[in-house]
């Protein structure tokens, strides 16, 4: 036997392990020696039943997804079930953990799975831009159904054993030794004799009754797909599923996979998935992590209120302290609020939303933060107020407790001067809402202790947020390059463009939505405070401000919003004041294209990534890429903003930057060495010759 794989016999039941850490991905060095057991135990007259099991942690996790691009090795995970598929003594799948992609398909091969209690079993392919290749969209619908089978491959969501038992899916749910009890279970039900039916044999659960519903479902997909190809394709095989023949079926998902793992979507997938992991490494040693227990948040309005709810979600207690009863009461209210309608969603249980709630302490008294191990101020975003938090806050936590301000744009450094432990010191920029938004800025100050760093990023993965470390400058990376991606949008407006013609051609490149409509639906209000307080204007929307239209909430805004609805509409007056502009400041009209909106807001906002690289603010592309996907909705199918530029073309990039510094003298478009340097070389992370 082998390292990954090796053999045990109990009786007449022979159990079969797989041990390739961290989560046993089914890489060529496993399938090799597993096909070499599956065939030896398949023909061993004394074997009556075969155990899978995984070592470690987790059930198989799904194929190497580091294998994915590289020329193709023997046996491929379809040889495999194909094999099991030919073994006429009860197979069993034993499952713990995660049984994931190849690893759930693998378990698909046997007659049964059982699982232990906590175990939790997908199809997340669609989440790499693929679909699952190794015969999940043919098996699936044969236990599960085509329905349940569309949204788990659709959805790539794992689900949990409860739910895969009541669906099909596994025979038994187990809690304590597994591995004993599949040796029993597959004992007895040797004992008990076949035929055992593989599963692709199983065609009761295949009803084309289910087609209507499944068309809808499947329309529905497509609608929100956004240019994604994975879930469209996931789906077509499923449908395959139902129509075809088992093997016909089985060959188009073949097809179908193999187009989508060559594709740039997900090449693209892929590089954000080693990106997030990749994000939460801080290179150089490891200074250890200090332990955290409970949190303190200051602030209970919508930022305070959704970081506690974040770190309660983490199942951290937390102190929410406010500086009157009143504000604090409606600050807990709204946390109330907002878990009463994820329980109305079916999103959270009741007693879950009651353990949650159990987990705050209220207070107005800054004495009771002094048992938190980590302080997070989310207080009003000037800095006078911060440093007077801090001032107060320097007084009574205790030592050792970690400081962190939730500010966006305001100095850290300066922040962190305002108490007498800067080494304790450090940025948690969350996103809003913060209980939802997974990006979490980890903003380094210049004194920030390394444990300090670890400690926050490694709480941030166990909080299920996606951290990214980054260096003190205004706006950090996401905001930075927010004003660089806005920039020229006034200027694109006075010049002709609409504010739908703009939102188009981001929705087209794969956005939720268009700056000019998100700027409606955050309130216009806001961009114009910061603007005021930092003396800069924008010359339609500061216009559009003074007359009271602050976008969706009153009804108009870049566009009209009827009767509280959310349709946004053309504009008229708005096309007018843009006219009215235009001609004040002598902009001559002209027609602008989709191309030219994209080369002068993401090229610029790419441009600023570059800067962002050369001065250290970011230590990789990826984690930009990482800050903008889970910050900012990139479209996921582009790999982020730097990922993207490799498939749009870096010396397309600078010599458009060129061209329009050359029209325009504008800095945004001067550029940066490292984004020359990434032409000339192809990697952003090549140094300078
Ligand atoms: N291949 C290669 N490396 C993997 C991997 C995989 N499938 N899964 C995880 N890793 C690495 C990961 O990069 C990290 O490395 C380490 O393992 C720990 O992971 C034919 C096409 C299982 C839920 O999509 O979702 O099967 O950073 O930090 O938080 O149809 O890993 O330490 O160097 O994420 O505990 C389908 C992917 C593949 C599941 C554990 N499967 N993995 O989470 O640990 S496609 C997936 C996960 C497929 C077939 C198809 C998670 C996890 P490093 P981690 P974790």
């Amino acid at each position: 036997m082998s390292d990954f794989v090796s053999t045990k016999r109990h009786g007449n039941v022979a159990l079969v392990t797989i041990d390739n850490p961290p989560v046993n991905a089914l890489s060529f060095h496993v399938r090799e020696p597993l096909m070499q057991a599956l065939v030896s135990l398949r023909d061993e007259p004394s074997v009556a039943a075969i155990v899978m099991a995984c070592a470690g942690r987790t059930f198989v996790a799904g194929a190497e997804i580091t294998e994915f691009g590289k020329p193709a090795q023997q046996p491929d995970l379809r040889a495999i079930v194909a094999v099991l598929e030919t073994i006429a003594k009860p197979t069993i799948a034993a499952i713990h953990g995660t049984a994931l992609g190849g690893g759930l398909e693998l378990a698909l091969g046997c007659h049964f799975r059982i699982a232990d209690r906590t175990a939790r079993l997908g199809l997340p392919e669609v989440k790499l831009g693929l679909l699952p290749g190794g015969g999940g969209t043919v098996r699936l619908p044969r236990l599960v159904g085509p329905l349940k089978a569309l949204s788990m491959i659709a959805s790539g969501t794992p689900i949990g054993a409860a739910e895969a038992l009541a669906a099909g899916l596994v025979d038994a749910v187990f809690d304590g030794d597994l591995t004993a009890q599949a040796v029993s279970f597959a004992s007895e039900t040797a004992a008990k004799g076949g035929p055992f039916t593989p599963v692709r044999d199983r065609n009761d659960r295949l009803d084309r009754a289910d087609l209507p519903a499944f068309d809808k479902e499947m329309a529905a997909l497509a609608a929100k797909a956004r240019g994604l190809e994975a879930p469209i394709a996931g789906a077509q095989s499923v449908r395959n599923a139902l129509m075809l023949p088992f093997d016909e079926a089985l060959a188009a998902e073949r097809a179908l996979f193999v187009t989508l793992v060559g594709g740039d979507q997900s090449r693209a997938q892929r590089h954000l998935f080693f990106a997030e992991r990749e994000a939460a490494k801080i290179p150089g040693k490891d200074f250890g992590k200090r332990k955290i227990a409970r949190v303190g948040v200051i602030g209970a309005g919508t930022m305070g209120g959704g970081i506690a709810m974040a770190f309660a979600n983490g199942g951290f207690p937390v102190t929410l302290l406010e500086t009157t009863q009143e504000a604090l009461q409606r600050g807990l209210a709204t946390i109330d609020k907002n878990y009463g309608v994820s329980v109305t969603r079916g999103s959270l249980s009741e007693d879950a939303r009651r353990e949650r709630l159990d987990l705050f302490r209220g207070s107005t008294d800054y004495a009771d933060l002094a048992d938190c191990d980590l302080i997070v101020e989310a207080v009003f975003e000037e800095m006078a107020v911060k440093k007077e938090v801090f001032g107060r806050l320097d007084a009574v936590a205790k030592s050792g407790a970690i400081l962190a301000t939730n500010t966006s744009y305001l100095d850290v450094n300066e922040i962190a001067a305002s108490a007498s432990r800067p080494q304790d010191f450090l940025g948690m920029h969350f996103f809003s809402p913060a209980n939802v938004m997974k990006l979490l800025e980890i903003v380094r100050a210049d004194k920030t202790s390394p444990d300090v760093l670890a400690t926050i990023v490694d709480l941030a993965r166990r909080i299920g947020k996606v951290p990214v470390v980054v260096g003190v400058c205004h706006g950090f990376v996401g905001n930075r390059m927010l004003a660089a991606r806005g920039s020229e949008l006034e200027t694109l407006l006075l010049e002709g463009a609409t504010p739908r013609q703009v939102d188009q051609a981001f929705t087209d490149f794969g956005w939720p939505m268009g700056p000019f409509r998100m700027g409606d639906l955050a309130g216009l209000d806001i961009g114009w405070r910061n603007r005021k307080a930092r003396r800069q204007t924008a010359v339609i929307a500061d216009a559009l401000c003074e007359q009271g239209h602050f976008g969706q909430k009153t009804g108009s805004g870049f566009y009209r919003y009827e009767n509280g609805s959310r349709a946004a509409l053309p504009n008229p007056e708005v096309e007018a004041l843009i006219r009215d502009k235009a001609a004040e400041k002598g902009v001559a009209l002209r027609a602008i294209g989709t191309d030219e909106v994209i080369e002068r807001t993401l090229y610029p906002m790419i441009n600023e990534g570059a800067k962002i690289l050369e001065e250290g603010i970011a230590a990789r592309a990826s984690d930009i890429d990482v800050v903008w996907v889970n910050g900012y909705g990139f479209p996921v199918g582009k790999g982020g903003p730097m990922f993207w530029a490799g498939l749009e073309g870096v010396d397309k990039i600078t010599r458009r930057l060129d061209h329009w510094h050359g029209q325009t003298g504008k800095d945004i478009f001067r550029v940066a060495s490292r984004l020359r340097r990434m032409a000339e070389t192809g990697s952003w992370d090549a140094v300078a010759s």
